[in-house]
Protein backbone atom coordinates (compact mmCIF):
# COMPACT_ATOMS: atom_id res chain seq x y z
CA UNK A 1 0.00 0.00 0.00
CA UNK A 2 1.50 3.52 -1.09
CA UNK A 3 -1.12 5.96 0.71
CA UNK A 4 0.48 9.60 1.23
CA UNK A 5 0.64 10.37 5.05
CA UNK A 6 -0.13 13.46 5.52
CA UNK A 7 0.23 15.50 9.05
CA UNK A 8 -2.72 18.06 9.70
CA UNK A 9 -1.79 20.53 12.49
CA UNK A 10 -4.74 22.71 13.85
CA UNK A 11 -6.06 23.88 16.66
CA UNK A 12 -3.64 26.50 18.65
CA UNK A 13 -2.49 29.19 21.26
CA UNK A 14 -5.00 31.83 19.67
CA UNK A 15 -8.66 33.33 19.52
CA UNK A 16 -8.80 31.03 16.01
CA UNK A 17 -8.53 28.21 17.37
CA UNK A 18 -12.44 26.64 16.74
CA UNK A 19 -12.25 28.42 13.42
CA UNK A 20 -8.87 26.36 12.88
CA UNK A 21 -10.64 23.24 14.33
CA UNK A 22 -13.83 23.31 12.08
CA UNK A 23 -11.13 24.03 9.15
CA UNK A 24 -9.55 21.17 9.87
CA UNK A 25 -12.65 19.11 10.10
CA UNK A 26 -13.78 20.44 6.54
CA UNK A 27 -10.25 19.32 5.32
CA UNK A 28 -10.25 15.93 6.70
CA UNK A 29 -13.67 15.15 5.26
CA UNK A 30 -12.86 16.12 1.97
CA UNK A 31 -9.81 14.12 1.37
CA UNK A 32 -9.49 11.02 -0.58
CA UNK A 33 -8.65 7.91 1.87
CA UNK A 34 -8.39 6.00 -1.60
CA UNK A 35 -4.83 8.34 -1.83
CA UNK A 36 -4.05 9.92 1.67
CA UNK A 37 -4.54 8.93 5.11
CA UNK A 38 -4.17 11.78 7.67
CA UNK A 39 -2.66 11.98 11.01
CA UNK A 40 -3.91 14.62 13.40
CA UNK A 41 -1.91 16.47 15.22
CA UNK A 42 -4.01 19.18 17.59
CA UNK A 43 -2.44 22.41 19.42
CA UNK A 44 -4.14 22.75 22.19
CA UNK A 45 -5.39 26.26 23.45
CA UNK A 46 -2.41 25.91 26.10
CA UNK A 47 0.24 25.01 23.14
CA UNK A 48 0.68 21.21 24.20
CA UNK A 49 0.49 18.86 21.19
CA UNK A 50 -1.49 15.65 20.69
CA UNK A 51 -1.25 13.12 17.50
CA UNK A 52 -4.14 11.26 17.25
CA UNK A 53 -4.47 7.79 15.52
CA UNK A 54 -4.30 7.89 11.62
CA UNK A 55 -7.42 8.49 10.05
CA UNK A 56 -8.59 6.31 7.06
CA UNK A 57 -11.75 7.78 6.63
CA UNK A 58 -13.72 10.85 7.50
CA UNK A 59 -13.78 11.98 10.96
CA UNK A 60 -17.33 11.59 12.53
CA UNK A 61 -17.53 15.66 13.95
CA UNK A 62 -15.55 17.97 15.69
CA UNK A 63 -15.35 16.93 18.39
CA UNK A 64 -13.41 13.90 17.50
CA UNK A 65 -10.80 16.06 16.43
CA UNK A 66 -10.28 17.65 19.55
CA UNK A 67 -7.75 15.22 21.03
CA UNK A 68 -6.51 15.11 24.84
CA UNK A 69 -3.29 17.18 25.08
CA UNK A 70 -1.31 16.49 28.52
CA UNK A 71 2.87 17.07 28.72
CA UNK A 72 3.48 13.45 27.51
CA UNK A 73 1.56 13.45 24.20
CA UNK A 74 3.58 16.43 23.35
CA UNK A 75 6.83 14.55 23.66
CA UNK A 76 5.39 11.93 21.42
CA UNK A 77 4.00 14.17 18.37
CA UNK A 78 7.31 16.35 18.55
CA UNK A 79 8.71 12.96 18.38
CA UNK A 80 7.17 12.13 15.27
CA UNK A 81 7.50 15.11 13.55
CA UNK A 82 11.33 15.33 14.14
CA UNK A 83 12.33 11.53 13.48
CA UNK A 84 13.87 12.53 10.37
CA UNK A 85 16.48 14.44 13.07
CA UNK A 86 16.91 11.18 15.08
CA UNK A 87 17.96 9.67 12.35
CA UNK A 88 15.09 7.80 11.83
CA UNK A 89 12.11 7.74 8.37
CA UNK A 90 9.41 9.98 9.06
CA UNK A 91 5.91 8.16 9.44
CA UNK A 92 4.54 11.77 7.68
CA UNK A 93 5.45 12.60 4.14
CA UNK A 94 4.15 15.89 4.60
CA UNK A 95 2.97 18.29 7.15
CA UNK A 96 -0.46 20.42 6.78
CA UNK A 97 -0.73 23.23 9.20
CA UNK A 98 -3.94 25.26 9.52
CA UNK A 99 -3.22 27.32 12.41
CA UNK A 100 -3.91 31.08 12.00
CA UNK A 101 -2.22 34.54 13.46
CA UNK A 102 0.89 34.49 16.02
CA UNK A 103 1.14 31.00 16.45
CA UNK A 104 1.36 29.65 13.05
CA UNK A 105 0.85 32.25 10.27
CA UNK A 106 3.80 34.21 11.04
CA UNK A 107 6.21 31.98 9.96
CA UNK A 108 7.20 30.48 13.55
CA UNK A 109 5.18 26.45 12.31
CA UNK A 110 7.24 27.13 9.14
CA UNK A 111 10.24 27.24 10.83
CA UNK A 112 9.44 24.23 13.13
CA UNK A 113 9.23 22.19 9.91
CA UNK A 114 12.01 23.66 8.42
CA UNK A 115 13.96 22.47 11.29
CA UNK A 116 12.31 19.09 11.26
CA UNK A 117 13.24 18.24 7.47
CA UNK A 118 9.52 18.18 6.60
CA UNK A 119 7.71 19.34 3.58
CA UNK A 120 4.93 21.24 4.12
CA UNK A 121 2.17 22.64 2.83
CA UNK A 122 1.61 26.51 1.92
CA UNK A 123 3.76 29.70 2.35
CA UNK A 124 7.33 29.13 3.36
CA UNK A 125 8.96 31.10 6.26
CA UNK A 126 9.63 34.39 4.53
CA UNK A 127 6.25 34.92 2.81
CA UNK A 128 4.37 34.06 5.71
CA UNK A 129 6.07 36.44 8.19
CA UNK A 130 6.07 39.34 5.43
CA UNK A 131 2.42 38.71 4.83
CA UNK A 132 1.90 38.88 8.62
CA UNK A 133 3.28 42.59 9.06
CA UNK A 134 1.27 45.28 7.43
CA UNK A 135 4.48 47.89 7.24
CA UNK A 136 6.77 45.40 5.48
CA UNK A 137 4.28 44.19 2.98
CA UNK A 138 3.64 48.06 1.84
CA UNK A 139 7.36 48.27 1.77
CA UNK A 140 7.12 44.62 -0.52
CA UNK A 141 4.55 46.32 -2.68
CA UNK A 142 6.30 49.36 -2.87
CA UNK A 143 9.16 48.11 -4.09
CA UNK A 144 7.19 45.93 -7.10
CA UNK A 145 5.25 48.88 -7.99
CA UNK A 146 2.14 47.67 -7.07
CA UNK A 147 -0.37 50.79 -6.35
CA UNK A 148 -1.52 51.07 -2.85
CA UNK A 149 -3.49 53.52 -0.18
CA UNK A 150 -1.96 56.14 1.28
CA UNK A 151 -0.21 55.04 4.88
CA UNK A 152 2.12 55.81 7.86
CA UNK A 153 3.45 53.97 10.57
CA UNK A 154 5.49 54.79 13.31
CA UNK A 155 6.48 52.86 16.47
CA UNK A 156 5.86 53.52 20.25
CA UNK A 157 8.90 55.16 20.94
CA UNK A 158 8.78 57.76 17.77
CA UNK A 159 4.73 58.15 18.93
CA UNK A 160 5.96 59.06 22.45
CA UNK A 161 8.43 61.45 21.55
CA UNK A 162 7.06 63.13 18.70
CA UNK A 163 2.94 62.43 18.54
CA UNK A 164 2.63 65.92 17.73
CA UNK A 165 4.77 65.78 14.83
CA UNK A 166 3.91 62.68 13.43
CA UNK A 167 -0.03 63.77 13.63
CA UNK A 168 0.29 66.81 11.87
CA UNK A 169 2.25 65.34 8.93
CA UNK A 170 -0.54 62.67 8.69
CA UNK A 171 -3.54 65.33 8.68
CA UNK A 172 -1.68 66.58 6.01
CA UNK A 173 -0.34 63.47 4.37
CA UNK A 174 -3.54 61.19 4.20
CA UNK A 175 -6.52 63.35 5.90
CA UNK A 176 -9.88 62.27 8.14
CA UNK A 177 -11.18 59.62 8.31
CA UNK A 178 -7.86 57.57 9.15
CA UNK A 179 -7.73 53.51 9.77
CA UNK A 180 -5.53 53.39 12.59
CA UNK A 181 -4.35 48.99 13.13
CA UNK A 182 -1.84 47.41 14.68
CA UNK A 183 1.18 46.61 12.45
CA UNK A 184 0.79 42.99 12.84
CA UNK A 185 -1.76 41.57 11.43
CA UNK A 186 -2.27 38.70 13.87
CA UNK A 187 -5.90 39.55 15.05
CA UNK A 188 -8.52 42.14 14.06
CA UNK A 189 -8.59 43.30 17.45
CA UNK A 190 -6.95 46.89 17.77
CA UNK A 191 -8.17 48.41 15.05
CA UNK A 192 -10.46 51.79 14.99
CA UNK A 193 -11.69 54.84 12.21
CA UNK A 194 -10.47 58.12 13.34
CA UNK A 195 -12.78 61.02 12.27
CA UNK A 196 -10.44 63.74 14.10
CA UNK A 197 -7.23 64.34 16.25
CA UNK A 198 -8.77 63.55 19.38
CA UNK A 199 -10.35 59.98 18.35
CA UNK A 200 -7.03 59.59 15.90
CA UNK A 201 -4.94 60.02 19.46
CA UNK A 202 -7.40 57.49 21.19
CA UNK A 203 -6.66 55.13 17.96
CA UNK A 204 -3.22 54.94 18.57
CA UNK A 205 -2.66 54.44 21.99
CA UNK A 206 -5.87 51.24 21.72
CA UNK A 207 -3.61 50.15 18.78
CA UNK A 208 -0.39 50.36 20.76
CA UNK A 209 -2.10 47.92 22.89
CA UNK A 210 -1.27 44.96 20.29
CA UNK A 211 1.52 46.09 18.98
CA UNK A 212 4.51 48.62 19.32
CA UNK A 213 4.21 49.59 15.55
CA UNK A 214 0.64 51.11 14.41
CA UNK A 215 0.13 51.80 10.59
CA UNK A 216 -2.70 54.39 9.54
CA UNK A 217 -4.36 54.27 6.25
CA UNK A 218 -6.14 56.73 4.38
CA UNK A 219 -10.31 56.30 3.86
CA UNK A 220 -10.69 54.79 0.40
CA UNK A 221 -14.00 54.53 -0.94
CA UNK A 222 -13.91 51.14 -2.77
CA UNK A 223 -15.22 47.79 -3.98
CA UNK A 224 -13.10 45.15 -2.15
CA UNK A 225 -12.03 42.05 -4.31
CA UNK A 226 -10.15 39.45 -4.09
CA UNK A 227 -8.12 37.13 -6.16
CA UNK A 228 -6.45 33.42 -5.33
CA UNK A 229 -3.36 32.83 -6.44
CA UNK A 230 -2.07 28.86 -6.37
CA UNK A 231 1.49 27.86 -7.35
CA UNK A 232 5.32 28.37 -6.55
CA UNK A 233 7.73 29.60 -9.40
CA UNK A 234 4.84 29.46 -11.55
CA UNK A 235 1.98 30.65 -9.89
CA UNK A 236 -1.61 31.29 -11.40
CA UNK A 237 -4.22 33.80 -10.38
CA UNK A 238 -7.99 32.58 -10.39
CA UNK A 239 -11.06 35.02 -11.35
CA UNK A 240 -11.37 37.73 -9.13
CA UNK A 241 -14.22 37.57 -6.32
CA UNK A 242 -16.03 40.39 -4.65
CA UNK A 243 -16.91 41.35 -0.87
CA UNK A 244 -20.23 43.51 -0.18
CA UNK A 245 -21.61 44.08 3.01
CA UNK A 246 -24.73 44.79 2.10
CA UNK A 247 -28.12 43.48 0.36
CA UNK A 248 -27.58 45.59 -2.65
CA UNK A 249 -27.03 42.38 -5.48
CA UNK A 250 -29.70 40.29 -3.44
CA UNK A 251 -30.44 39.43 -7.51
CA UNK A 252 -27.00 38.24 -8.31
CA UNK A 253 -26.96 34.71 -9.56
CA UNK A 254 -23.78 33.42 -8.16
CA UNK A 255 -24.09 34.90 -4.31
CA UNK A 256 -22.46 33.15 -1.44
CA UNK A 257 -22.30 33.79 2.27
CA UNK A 258 -19.63 32.65 5.40
CA UNK A 259 -21.82 34.11 7.66
CA UNK A 260 -19.97 37.72 7.87
CA UNK A 261 -20.43 38.83 4.38
CA UNK A 262 -21.75 38.15 1.05
CA UNK A 263 -19.25 36.62 -2.01
CA UNK A 264 -20.11 37.72 -5.53
CA UNK A 265 -17.98 35.27 -7.70
CA UNK A 266 -17.23 36.03 -10.07
CA UNK A 267 -16.97 39.66 -9.14
CA UNK A 268 -19.05 41.88 -11.40
CA UNK A 269 -15.90 43.62 -13.29
CA UNK A 270 -15.73 44.38 -17.16
CA UNK A 271 -12.76 41.74 -18.38
CA UNK A 272 -9.93 44.22 -18.91
CA UNK A 273 -10.20 45.37 -15.20
CA UNK A 274 -10.75 41.75 -13.96
CA UNK A 275 -7.44 40.97 -15.98
CA UNK A 276 -5.72 43.84 -14.19
CA UNK A 277 -6.61 42.40 -10.94
CA UNK A 278 -5.24 38.78 -11.66
CA UNK A 279 -1.90 40.40 -13.07
CA UNK A 280 -1.82 42.59 -9.62
CA UNK A 281 -2.37 39.82 -7.50
CA UNK A 282 0.24 37.65 -9.37
CA UNK A 283 2.57 40.67 -7.75
CA UNK A 284 1.94 40.95 -5.19
CA UNK A 285 2.35 37.18 -4.90
CA UNK A 286 5.87 37.66 -6.33
CA UNK A 287 6.51 40.35 -4.31
CA UNK A 288 5.98 38.74 -1.06
CA UNK A 289 8.15 35.60 -2.28
CA UNK A 290 5.00 33.68 -2.13
CA UNK A 291 4.60 30.03 -2.63
CA UNK A 292 1.85 27.79 -2.35
CA UNK A 293 -1.36 29.77 -1.68
CA UNK A 294 -1.80 33.43 -1.04
CA UNK A 295 -5.30 35.54 -1.87
CA UNK A 296 -4.70 39.07 -2.34
CA UNK A 297 -7.10 41.67 -1.48
CA UNK A 298 -7.16 44.85 -3.16
CA UNK A 299 -10.03 47.75 -3.43
CA UNK A 300 -11.13 49.28 -6.76
CA UNK A 301 -11.63 52.73 -6.13
CA UNK A 302 -14.98 54.33 -6.84
CA UNK A 303 -14.39 57.43 -8.58
CA UNK A 304 -11.79 56.74 -10.72
CA UNK A 305 -11.74 52.65 -10.92
CA UNK A 306 -8.42 52.21 -9.83
CA UNK A 307 -7.20 48.98 -8.35
CA UNK A 308 -5.22 49.76 -4.82
CA UNK A 309 -3.63 46.36 -2.82
CA UNK A 310 -4.81 45.99 0.34
CA UNK A 311 -3.26 43.47 1.62
CA UNK A 312 -2.09 39.64 1.01
CA UNK A 313 -3.08 36.53 3.34
CA UNK A 314 -0.87 33.51 2.70
CA UNK A 315 -3.53 31.62 5.20
CA UNK A 316 -6.63 32.58 3.74
CA UNK A 317 -9.90 30.75 5.33
CA UNK A 318 -10.31 27.33 3.70
CA UNK A 319 -13.70 25.72 4.25
CA UNK A 320 -15.31 24.96 1.16
CA UNK A 321 -17.40 28.12 1.46
CA UNK A 322 -14.75 30.36 2.14
CA UNK A 323 -13.38 32.84 -0.80
CA UNK A 324 -10.21 31.46 -1.49
CA UNK A 325 -11.53 27.51 -2.04
CA UNK A 326 -14.90 29.02 -4.14
CA UNK A 327 -12.78 31.14 -6.25
CA UNK A 328 -11.13 28.20 -7.52
CA UNK A 329 -14.06 26.10 -7.78
CA UNK A 330 -15.27 28.86 -10.03
CA UNK A 331 -11.83 28.88 -11.85
CA UNK A 332 -12.34 25.22 -12.45
CA UNK A 333 -10.24 23.63 -9.81
CA UNK A 334 -12.50 21.73 -7.10
CA UNK A 335 -12.09 21.66 -3.29
CA UNK A 336 -10.65 17.93 -3.82
CA UNK A 337 -8.22 19.20 -6.42
CA UNK A 338 -6.91 21.73 -4.70
CA UNK A 339 -5.92 19.76 -2.12
CA UNK A 340 -4.35 17.44 -4.16
CA UNK A 341 -2.16 20.57 -5.71
CA UNK A 342 -1.29 22.22 -2.68
CA UNK A 343 0.41 19.05 -1.37
CA UNK A 344 1.86 18.66 -4.96
CA UNK A 345 3.41 21.81 -4.61
CA UNK A 346 4.71 21.51 -0.78
CA UNK A 347 6.50 18.64 -2.48
CA UNK A 348 8.04 19.97 -5.54
CA UNK A 349 9.28 22.99 -3.41
CA UNK A 350 10.50 19.95 -1.06
CA UNK A 351 12.78 18.53 -3.56
CA UNK A 352 14.03 21.59 -5.06
CA UNK A 353 15.37 22.71 -1.69
CA UNK A 354 16.63 19.34 -1.22
CA UNK A 355 18.74 19.39 -4.50
CA UNK A 356 20.56 22.68 -3.63
CA UNK A 357 21.46 21.55 -0.35
CA UNK A 358 23.23 19.35 -2.15
CA UNK A 359 25.09 21.66 -4.36
CA UNK A 360 25.87 23.81 -1.35
CA UNK A 361 27.89 20.62 -0.05
CA UNK A 362 30.34 19.62 -2.64
F1 LIG B 1 -2.45 25.19 3.21
C1 LIG B 1 -2.00 26.28 3.73
F2 LIG B 1 -1.64 27.05 2.76
F3 LIG B 1 -0.96 25.96 4.44
C2 LIG B 1 -3.04 26.93 4.54
C3 LIG B 1 -2.90 26.94 5.89
C4 LIG B 1 -3.86 27.55 6.66
C5 LIG B 1 -4.16 27.48 3.97
C6 LIG B 1 -5.12 28.08 4.75
C7 LIG B 1 -4.98 28.11 6.10
N1 LIG B 1 -5.98 28.71 6.88
C8 LIG B 1 -6.11 28.55 8.18
O1 LIG B 1 -5.38 27.88 8.82
C9 LIG B 1 -7.26 29.19 8.89
C10 LIG B 1 -7.36 30.64 8.62
C11 LIG B 1 -8.52 28.49 8.55
C12 LIG B 1 -6.94 28.93 10.35
CL1 LIG B 1 -7.70 29.52 11.58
Amino acid sequence: QNKMTVGIVYGGKSGEHEVSLQTAFAVTSAFDYDKYELVPFYISKQGTWAKGNMLTAPPASVDALKLKGNPEDTRDALNTLFSRLYGGESEIDVMFPLLHGTYGEDGTIQGLFEMADMPYVGAGVLPSAAGMDKVTMKKLFAQAGIEQCEYAYFNHIQWKRSSDELIVNMEGQLGYPMFVKPANLGSSVGISKARNREELIEAVDYALRYDIKVIVEEFVDAREVEVSVLGNEEAIASVPGEIVSSSDYYDYAAKYTDGQSEMLIPAPLDEEKADQVREAALSAFRAIEGNGITRADFFVRRSDGKILINEVNTMPGFTPFSMYPLLWRETGISYKALLDRMIELALERYELKQALQYENNK
